[in-house]
């Protein structure tokens, strides 16, 4: 019987969480821009997804937030975070690796060519408070998929060729276990906004991680111009379910029809811009879901933002869904309102690994007594609040220290420290 399964792992939601409008083409980062942050509260409300997700009998780890304000990035500067002018140390102090679906693309056993797990770390090099995590995130993965006969963890693709991880990436399969397509959607620069992915990255990835069946799809422009800085912001897909937005693609039929020729098992439900505008998608997160396959025989699940129930359109279309018995049966919406608010929905808070946990760091993994744990030093030492004009003040900066060393030990994870 194979072991593999997916694990989620969710960026724990770092003490430093704020509002410093830092992602041009992000909506909800440059709307929210100075509002009062709430980290203690962000915290909480990602370790009870964790939570849910546990209780669902789904297998579930987490990362370690970085190390806040990043000093190393500050001193090759030429500052630090006492003396660093403000743009520069809230590009430094920002929680921004609790996007874990930005850590690394991970290409599971099943598609590669050595049948080993490869996961290449994200260099997030087109925003500059992204651009220095994957140091602190290389250096954690390579301690939670540590074992050389199961994982390969590679350093990310070199500048100048952005790369934005699993964010960007799909994988469609009979089930998770068996062999599937990869698809690299990519951008292409000259709209309003960035284009973060960068064929070329992707091309790369794809090398790196041995991937035996691939597909390199271009990202519509329509939908990064509407806001969508990333692939799953209109997409998202789990075995062999692609759910997409009928903008998503810029040339979605010869897609679709490429998907069905390699996994014939392949269903696509497309949702149409009459029934749900790409705003109403991309203000509501609708596909920045986490569609998961229940254990049993209950179907799939899409995991949503508590945004996509209030909003009505979406919500229409969702009812009719589930009404229509197709693969997708439940709905469960889910509160991670302070995440949202900087434009990071249930997915982007989770990479997904399909291994066997047993394989894994055990130290990675959730467990309900750890996340009690966890919960009980978010709610002592992570600050109640930010406010972004605030950032410099040194009693707020120890703060933020001392509540990740306290995490890192009671997780026996100190090694991570810097
Ligand atoms: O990179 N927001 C993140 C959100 C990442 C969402 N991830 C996925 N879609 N997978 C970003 O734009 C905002 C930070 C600020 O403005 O303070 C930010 O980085």
């Amino acid at each position: 019987m194979s072991t593999l399964v997916e694990i989620n792992f969710d960026g724990i939601i770092g003490p430093s969480h704020n509002y410093a409008g830092l992602s041009l083409g992000n909506i909800a980062s440059s709307t929210n821009a100075g509002a009062t942050a709430y980290p203690r509260e962000a915290a909480l409300q990602g370790i009870a997804k964790m939570r849910h997700n546990l209780d669902l009998g789904l297998a579930q780890g987490f990362f370690m937030p970085l190390d806040r304000p990043n000093e190393r990035w500050l001193a090759a500067l030429g500052t630090d975070s006492i003396l660093a002018p403000r743009h520069l140390l809230s590009n430094a102090i920002s929680a921004s690796s609790m996007w874990a679906a930005n850590a690394a693309t991970v290409s599971p056993a099943p598609d590669t060519i050595d049948e080993r797990c490869h996961l290449t770390v994200a260099n997030l090099q087109t925003m500059p408070h992204r651009s220095h995590e994957w140091t602190g995130t290389l250096k954690q993965l390579r301690l939670a998929f540590a074992d050389p006969a199961h994982f390969a963890v590679h350093a990310p693709v070199p500048p100048p060729f952005g790369d934005e991880g699993a964010a960007n990436h799909m994988r469609i399969c009979a089930s998770h276990e068996s062999a599937g397509v990869e698809i690299f959607v990519y951008g292409v620069a000259g709209g309003p906004f960035p284009a973060r992915q960068h064929i070329e990255a992707s091309r790369a990835v794809s090398r790196l991680n041995e991937t035996q069946s691939v597909l390199f799809v271009q990202q519509s422009g329509q939908a990064i111009a509407a806001g969508a800085f990333h692939n799953d912001v209109v997409a998202v897909a789990n075995e062999h379910v692609l759910f997409a937005h009928e903008q998503a693609f810029e040339d979605a039929a010869s897609f679709y029809q490429d998907l069905r020729d390699r996994v014939p098992e392949t269903e696509i439900i497309v949702v149409p811009a009459d029934k749900v505008s790409l705003k109403d998608a991309i203000a509501s997160y609708l596909f920045n879901a986490q569609l998961v396959t229940l254990p049993g025989d209950d179907g799939m699940a899409l995991i949503l933002p508590t945004e996509a129930r209030d909003n009505a359109p979406v919500w229409s279309y969702l009812q009719e869904l589930i009404a229509g018995n197709g693969p997708i049966r439940k709905l469960l919406p889910v509160d991670v309102r302070q995440s949202m608010a900087n434009g990071g929905g249930p997915a982007c808070l989770r990479l997904r690994v399909v291994a066997d946990p047993e394989k894994v760091d055990e130290r990675f993994l959730a467990t309900p007594r750890k996340l009690d744990e966890i919960t009980k030093i978010v709610a002592e030492y992570w600050p109640k609040s930010i406010d972004p004009g605030a950032l410099s003040d040194p009693e707020l900066i120890s703060a933020i220290r001392q509540a990740r060393s306290k995490l890192l030990g009671t997780c026996r994870l100190s090694e991570l420290a810097d």
